[in-house]
């Protein structure tokens, strides 16, 4: 089989790149890696010219796989997921897949305002407290879907003993409650931080250091460190 390669946004601001790395990682299949720098003219109009060498869009992540050339996180998960099926990187029960499938997709088409508002930077811990409304509330709706998938599910993943793609999903999301010092609930902030010390997250946060040098087109993001 052709080895798949994965291009990569820069570590530690790519929210979008993780998802499908933590996917194929879990899925135990092999995979190369292509970082592509970002931080370049037409940053932000999906105009850098290594990201639309990689991607139809302009827009990383995106998977070689000899002709196949896919972009889009999601669908990099689901090609992974049909890779590799004994991976389970979706839940076996057939209503646990659903729901997975469920939170999934609310994370990819929404939580617009924590998107916004609390920009990716996995390095950077801020006291910040000061959110608008409307980001306090999809915080308490990230909040009560972690809580509520660990009681349903039993942790400490979201769908119980095992990593699937919903927390490929909500990883950057623990990045981003760590990173601005977030206060949630007991149960969720266990999954945070039971989240962010797995073996899969340490390996991606020590390439990020490894990589990391200022990200200068990012106006709203000035504070390295
Ligand atoms: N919907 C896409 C979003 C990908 C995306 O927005 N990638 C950002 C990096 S996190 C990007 O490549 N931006 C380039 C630019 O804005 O010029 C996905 O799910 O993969």
């Amino acid at each position: 089989m052709t080895k798949p390669i994965l291009f990569l946004g820069n570590r530690t601001y790519s929210s979008w790149s993780m998802r499908p790395w933590f996917a194929l990682k879990y899925s135990g299949l092999d995979f190369d890696e292509i970082d592509v720098e970002l931080d370049a003219d037409g940053y932000g109009q999906a105009q850098v010219q290594a990201a639309l060498a990689a991607s139809p869009t302009g827009r990383v992540p995106a998977l070689h796989m000899g002709e196949l050339k896919l972009w889009d996180s999601l669908a990099i998960c689901e090609w992974a997921n049909e890779q590799a099926p004994s991976a389970n990187l979706w839940p076996k029960d057939v209503g646990a897949r659903a729901l997975a499938r469920a939170v999934v997709c609310e994370m990819h088409s929404g939580f617009g305002e924590i998107r916004n508002n609390l920009t990716c930077n996995i390095r950077r811990k801020v006291q910040e407290q000061n959110w608008n409304a409307a980001t306090l509330s999809e915080m308490e709706r990230l909040d009560d879907i972690w809580s509520g998938l660990l009681a349903q599910f039993g942790g400490p993943y979201l769908f119980g003993e095992k990593p699937t793609i919903a927390d490929a999903f909500y990883i950057p999301m623990a990045t981003r409650m760590r990173t601005y010092s977030v206060s949630l609930s007991t149960e969720a902030a266990s999954y945070r931080d039971f989240i962010l010390a797995t073996p899969e997250f340490l390996e991606w946060e020590a390439a990020a250091a490894k990589q990391w040098k200022p990200f200068t087109r990012a106006a709203h993001d000035t504070v390295y460190d």
